[in-house]
């Protein structure tokens, strides 16, 4: 019953999605032009989400406001220490700006402004670590499919890559920059969000400011936090460790199915 309700949620925001953009004039919306090309294509992915439901679409359990955890642990980075990320937390991330980019036709670029001005996805959803804890928590988003469709991915297109603003222990070949990357199944999945916030508040730097990916699906460590650039890519051998993520990189399990 939950799946259900969860379900037509999705597309319910998804319509609304086409519907803002009937409404076409509005100013907020004339600003970037990525973000109109966002709503323009919200139609067709509801289209494209529907089908995968009703193929192979096993969604992640969703819980109710009362089991929300009181605390939700900060693990990994708990801070990205570079000057950058500094200066950008220092004014609100006002200039931070997510790049979308690789093999995709249209390069895009969104201000958290923006992303704030797409059809978002609210869900409560039980983070698994690796490490052998979980929490519950509320996560509200841009949806990644919406961004890809507007990207307009080319037919190479295979992984979707996350690269991220900090770097934790420089073990291999000198660095430790943070990344991950998914598969199209899991990047069209309707709980694979771009979260900016949690629990109803934005992001702390804590647990990803500005941006975070929640792949519900997979384990705590393929849920990117800083996530600054994302990258469309048919191979992840020629980044870092040729793995497909940082930890992946150091052994653990690309696909991390809870
Ligand atoms: N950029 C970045 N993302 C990251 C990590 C990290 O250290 N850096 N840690 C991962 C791990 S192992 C987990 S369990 C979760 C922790 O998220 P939280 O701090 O919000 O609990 O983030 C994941 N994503
Ligand atoms: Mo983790």
């Amino acid at each position: 019953m939950t799946g259900f309700l969860t379900r037509r949620r999705f597309l319910v925001g998804g319509t609304l999605g086409a519907g803002v953009l009937a409404l076409g004039g509005c100013d907020a919306l004339e600003q970037n032009e990525d973000v109109d090309a966002v709503l323009r294509s919200a139609e067709k992915l509801t289209m494209e989400a529907q089908r995968l439901l009703l193929g192979q679409g096993t969604l992640a359990r969703e819980f109710s406001p009362a089991d929300i955890s009181p605390t939700f642990r900060v693990n990994g980075t708990q801070s990205p220490d570079s000057e950058e990320y500094a200066a950008l937390h220092e004014n609100g991330f006002a200039n931070w700006r997510l790049k979308v980019d690789g093999l995709v036709n249209r390069p895009m670029e969104f201000s958290l402004a923006d992303l704030r001005k797409l059809p978002s996805r609210t869900q409560i959803t039980r983070h698994d670590c690796v490490e052998g804890w979980s929490a519950i928590g509320q996560w509200t988003g841009t949806p990644l499919g919406l961004i890809l469709q507007a990207a307009e991915m080319k037919t190479e297109a295979r992984f979707v890559v996350f690269h991220c603003a900090d770097e934790l222990e420089k073990t291999l070949d000198g660095s430790g920059v943070y990344y991950e990357s998914i598969d199209l199944v899991d990047a069209f999945h309707p709980q694979t969000i771009l979260a900016y916030a949690m629990n109803g508040e934005d992001l702390t730097v804590g647990h990803g400011a500005p941006l975070r990916l929640r792949v519900e699906r997979q384990l705590g460590y393929k849920h990117a936090k800083y996530v600054m650039h994302i990258e469309i890519v048919d191979s992840f051998s020629g980044l870092w460790g040729g793995r497909g993520g940082f930890w992946e990189d150091r052994g653990y399990q690309w696909y991390a199915g809870i």
